[in-house]
């Protein structure tokens, strides 16, 4: 009790503010009167942050004592948001700290808009694996989430002239009170050179790899709260560093430009996030990066082994790893490489371990997405890997042989390595050999998964395969971001909802009660002022609460549709120049995203949509009935403001590209309806909330696969309106005379559509107008956005997570007893 139980980490609102302003002033060395908000909320990190540190050794000290099976979740990308109004929920002194700050004459909502979120991921996968750390600590499951600590995030977008452009993602300018350097627990990787035979002590042949170049990784630890329990697990970022011994070693004694110049090398490694671009192939630095957080991981799993005094023959039995997407899936060939060359054990016990440690998740169904690199540039990085990886390759293909007699198209199908043409080492393919299962991320993904993508893996093993549809995590999502909604529904049906989402069924009886109904509403509406004074601020432009919030936030691709939605908002303007006095309800159509920066259809897109509304925005023909809103630099911190003001969630992707999708789950959740096509987890939310309660359109993926089976010709589908829009875009309309701006984007919709824009169109504008109807009548729309929220149980990650422990990791939970 003495150690802990004083004022440091006490949770009273009193205990509380004293140590904030200890903080400012020990800390931060501030006097008050002179601090900054950022100093204030600098102040205010520490102070919470003090008051984890005890949940985060007790949670160390519970698993070194009961010596626990560990999930480690490998990813590239881990996409926070913001720590400190979530780290408050999950501490349950949200309120407490807020009156504290403001009873201390400070604005708190600024204090928490202090905080640069660490953006360290690009969209969808890197914020399911921030969902699923949430999760797994709220379960009580031991983890460790391990990653990159990019200096920079995903870049800042900002549109200038209408154009996206490009900022830094500055995010540690300020510091980062979240994290913890661990020094001592850093570790060498090496990167190129050759390997070679040697024999050791005991005359065993043996392989030595002579690296041509060697970093450090330094990890960074921060802490993950559990919601309302006890548990603190860690989120292990690694940084790359030089090594001390490199720069002043005797071939560069004397060269401080050389010893400057590794330096500067080596802590490139861990600088910058890439962006999704598909220009990737050639990026060696990328590689690199892939390899070094995943070297640095095993070496570190490793250690932890050697504290616990665990033999690594139980390496599978204290750790089961999820490879987050192929971009750890260089661990296969490392973990045989650290047991096999460091540790001398038999390749076949090695691979073994190695098959019952790893585990897959797949999230994309573009085949040109899936992650090749060409062979030279990998030998020229990982040498010895490639060995491995030709000999797990050989083993392999044996097996397959005597499986499919005599059918080489067969193998070569599924070889690790691509051998038409250039050849390639397939990423997927590793994964798929070194793993014991492979998931994918909604059902008809992973059906998909099995008929297209990985069709000769299933043949080969059916039962590695499954399903584990994604999920969101509810504390982020609801409580800390929709505030005046969750105290409603805890007001309603008592607050465990939040621990276990499916409870949110009994607000079921709440649609029918006009009073709850008028108060759900006048929530979604405070929401939307709260948004709108947003916008103000943000674009400058007014927008109307009244009007219906249709809101398409995600990033820009052409298969996720965003120009089917500009294209059918022009069709709606052209409707209202053409008959001004038509009945028409007032629609405000909010954009956000961020394309990749090589990927330039996807800027012209961002482009087109900016066009239209400025064009919409200076026509006071359709004033105050017809606004466009491009929001910058869609991020987590925006998207918290984002989802609980939306009441339409466009999900309009062709049929069968989107994986999943997570963002139709937090609208859901947050009382939207969606209007959405048969793909990824929309068809999980339409069948959980009711096909009465979703605007569905569209093809199917069936439709879609025999649309172009036939050979799509997008003039087929041309309708009148289609035309007018198509003409009006290509006259200039909305590019001040230039006829020529937009002709790349409405050639490839007219020439050649990969993602069959036209085909849906007049599916899509149909059923906008079942929406604007649905809309009239308020009573039943909130009724549907009631039922929405109440049937979105099963999107919670906390779900999600129960069924990897459950079928793939087999991780029991472990409960936190504070230690005093
Ligand atoms: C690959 C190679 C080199 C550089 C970057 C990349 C890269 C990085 C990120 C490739 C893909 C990504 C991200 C993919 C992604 O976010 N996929 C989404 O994953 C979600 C979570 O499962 C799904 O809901 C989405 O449907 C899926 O698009």
């Amino acid at each position: 009790t003495e150690l802990y139980d004083d004022e440091r980490t006490a949770l009273t609102k009193e205990a509380f503010k004293r140590a904030f302003l200890d903080n400012l002033l020990y800390v931060q060395g501030k006097f008050p009167a002179l601090a900054s908000q950022n100093d204030y909320y600098q102040a205010l990190a520490y102070a919470v942050r003090d008051r984890l540190l005890q949940r985060w050794i007790s949670t160390a000290a519970a698993y070194t004592k009961q010596g626990s099976r560990t999930v480690a979740y490998f990813s590239a990308e881990f996409l926070m948001g913001p720590h400190l109004g979530n780290n408050l929920i999950n501490l349950g002194i949200y309120e407490q700290v807020r009156e504290a700050i403001s009873e201390l004459g400070l604005d708190f909502d600024t204090l928490l808009r202090q905080e640069d979120e660490p953006g360290l991921g690009n969209g969808g996968l890197g914020r399911l694996a921030a969902c699923f750390i949430d999760s797994m600590a709220t379960l009580e499951i031991p983890s460790l989430g391990y990653g990159i600590r990019y200096e920079f995030g995903i870049f800042h977008q900002e549109i200038v002239d209408g154009w996206q452009t490009e900022r830094t993602d500055k995010w540690l300018r300020f510091g980062n009170p979240w994290e913890i350097l661990r020094p001592e627990w850093a570790v060498e990787v090496k990167l190129g050179g050759h390997t070679e035979q040697y024999r050791d002590e005991q005359e065993r042949l043996r392989i030595r790899w002579v690296p041509g170049k060697v970093v450090v990784g330094v990890p960074y630890d921060t802490p993950i709260l559990g919601f309302r329990n006890n548990t603190a697990n860690t989120l292990r970022l690694w940084k790359a560093e030089a090594p001390e011994s490199f720069d002043f070693s005797t071939f560069n004694r004397g060269d401080y430009g050389g010893a400057v110049r590794q330096k500067v090398w080596s802590e490139t490694l861990s600088k910058v996030l890439y962006p999704n671009d598909e220009q990737i192939q050639g990026k060696t630095l990328r590689l690199e990066q892939q390899y070094f957080f995943v070297s640095a991981s095993l070496q570190d799993m490793m250690r932890i082994m050697r504290v616990q005094k665990l033999p690594l023959e139980r390496f599978h039995e204290k750790f089961a790893v999820q490879l987050n997407d192929t971009h750890p899936a260089i661990a296969v060939a490392e973990l045989m490489r650290l047991l096999v060359d460091d540790h001398v054990m038999p390749w076949e016990q090695a691979w073994d371990i190695t098959c019952k440690t790893f585990a897959y998740t797949n999230h994309t169904l573009l085949p040109e997405a899936l992650e090749c690199w060409p062979l030279e540039l990998f030998k020229s990085v990982l040498p010895r890997h490639l060995d491995l990886i030709y000999e797990i390759n050989v083993r392999f293909l044996d097996e397959v042989r005597i499986r499919f007699y005599g059918d080489e198209a067969r193998l070569a199908r599924l070889s690790l390595i691509d051998e038409h043409g250039e050849r390639y080492v397939r990423m997927a393919h590793l994964a798929c050999v070194g793993s014991h299962t492979i998931n994918g991320v909604a059902e008809l993904h992973s059906e998909l998964l099995k008929q297209d993508v990985l069709r000769d893996f299933y043949e080969l093993w059916p039962h590695k395969f499954g399903n584990k549809t994604n999920g969101v995590t509810p504390r982020r999502w609801m409580a800390l971001s929709n505030p005046r909604l969750s105290d409603l529904i805890s007001e309603a049906i008592g607050d465990s909802w939040l621990k276990n989402l499916d409870e949110l069924q009994k607000l079921e009886p709440f649609a029918q009660d006009a009073a709850f109904r008028q108060r759900w509403r006048e929530i979604k509406l405070a929401n939307k002022v709260d948004f709108a004074a947003f916008v103000k601020e943000r674009n400058g432009i007014n927008i109307d609460p009244a009007s219906l919030f249709d809101v398409q936030v995600k990033r820009i691709h052409e298969y996720k549709r965003q120009h089917l939605n500009i294209l059918h908002v022009i069709a709606l303007y052209h409707r209202l120049r053409s008959d001004p006095n038509a009945d028409f309800q007032p629609r405000t159509f909010i954009f956000g995203g961020k394309a990749a920066p090589a990927y330039h259809m996807a800027k012209l897109i961002i482009k087109l949509i900016n066009s239209v509304a400025d064009v919409v925005d200076r026509d006071p023909a359709v004033k105050d009935r017809l606004k466009v809103v491009f929001l910058q630099n869609f991020n987590v911190s925006n998207g918290q403001r984002v989802y609980p003001a939306a009441e339409l969630s466009e999900q309009i992707s062709t049929a069968g590209k989107e994986a999943s999708g997570t963002g139709n789950m937090k609208f859901s959740m947050n009382g939207a309806l969606t209007i959405g096509t048969m793909d990824g987890a929309n068809i999980e939310i339409r069948q959980e909330v009711g096909a009465e309660n979703f605007f569905l359109f569209g093809l199917t993926a069936e439709q879609v696969a025999q649309t172009k089976g036939r050979g799509y010709r997008p003039l087929e589908h041309m309708t009148a309106e289609l035309q007018e829009v198509i003409s009006l875009i290509n006259s200039g309309f909305f590019s001040r005379g230039d006829v020529q701006m937009f002709r790349a984007l409405t050639d490839g919709l007219l020439w050649h559509d990969p993602y069959l824009v036209f085909a849906d169109f007049e599916s899509y504008s149909e059923c906008q107008l079942q929406v604007s109807q649905a809309y009239r009548d308020v009573d039943h729309w909130t009724r549907m956005s009631i039922l929405n929220s109440a049937r979105s149980g099963k999107f919670s990650s906390d779900r999600t997570i129960r069924e990897y422990c459950a079928d793939i990791w087999r991780a029991p939970s472990v409960p936190v007893r504070l230690l005093s």
